[in-house]
């Protein structure tokens, strides 16, 4: 098993390529999370890739709520076994499963929701949550959120919600890189301290720098130990925008557009090849 930062950088590679070759796509946030993923699919998260199961029952189960992000989504989703890494060349193109933004009419295998839509996902994870409880399931139920998509209404329905109703086999997580589409997320709607807001509405709240892989394996293990005590977990973790590529780190201009040829190579000259290129 090859260590996780070398996955975390192969994922890395494949977002700029997918993004670059396609000339469209969203390659900041998703660098930001590489980390992210790479420890929840390879390490944290009890799941089985193959055959891909829609329902999940008896595994735990992913939701990515800013789905703009998907590069890095697909990514973790070939390498860990959902789909034939090949596809990744996909990425973008008509008729191919892995849409700009996911979604399920395709039957890409790892994606159970269509997100892009900003605001879905953490509602969407607390029915799945709830689900499981019914059914006497005893996995967990995961979730990403952009810290600009929080400024979207309907979470806020959803984090009033979920402590209420004691659902605590969740465990979301936040992507704070302080950027969004236009901007900083103080310019565009300033979130305050989104931490005292998670813990007064009733929720344990956990903190890591994730890009960290040590500290985000050992934070999200943390939150496993604390589910089933009554509160839903969230993770607030500290992301840069862009990281690994030097000149995309900590700008929102590199939210949603696309690598030139020469800033193509100046990224993969940043990132080896560890895994071998699709
Ligand atoms: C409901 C909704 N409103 C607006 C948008 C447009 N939009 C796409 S991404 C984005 C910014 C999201 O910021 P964040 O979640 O912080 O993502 P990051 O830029 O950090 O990747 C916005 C406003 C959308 N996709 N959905
Ligand atoms: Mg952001």
């Amino acid at each position: 098993m090859p260590q996780l930062k070398d996955i975390a950088t192969q994922i890395r590679r494949d977002i700029v390529r997918m993004v670059h070759g396609v000339q469209s796509g969203h390659p900041g946030g998703s660098l930001g999370c590489a980390d992210f993923f790479t420890a929840l699919y390879f390490k944290v998260m009890d799941h089985k890739p193959a055959p891909f199961d829609m329902d999940g029952k008896n595994q735990d189960l992913f939701f990515l709520s800013n789905g703009h992000i998907s590069p890095v989504f697909y990514s973790a989703l070939a390498r860990s076994g959902y789909f034939p890494v090949p596809e990744l060349s996909t990425f973008r193109k008509l008729n191919s499963r892995l849409q700009g933004h996911p979604t399920t009419h395709e039957h890409l295998p790892g994606v159970r929701v269509a997100s892009g839509s900003l605001g879905q996902g953490m509602s969407v994870a607390i029915g799945a949550a709830l689900a499981k409880k019914l059914n006497n399931d005893k996995n967990l139920v995961y979730t990403l959120h952009g810290d600009g998509e929080l400024e979207e209404g309907q979470n806020w329905e959803a984090i009033m919600f979920a402590p209420h109703h004691k659902v605590d086999n969740l465990i979301i997580t936040v992507d704070l890189n302080g950027q969004q589409i236009d901007g900083t997320t103080d310019d565009v709607a300033g979130l305050g301290d989104v931490a005292a807001k998670f813990e007064v509405f009733g929720w344990l709240v956990l903190h890591t720098d994730g890009n960290d892989m040590d500290a985000l394996v050992a934070t999200l293990e943390k939150a496993k130990g604390l589910t089933g005590q009554g509160k839903p977990i969230a993770i607030m973790m500290k992301t840069v925008m862009g990281q690994g590529v030097d000149f995309m780190e900590g700008h929102h201009e590199w939210h949603g557009i696309a690598p030139s040829d020469e800033q193509l190579a100046k990224a993969l000259a940043q990132l080896p090849e560890t895994l071998g290129d699709y």
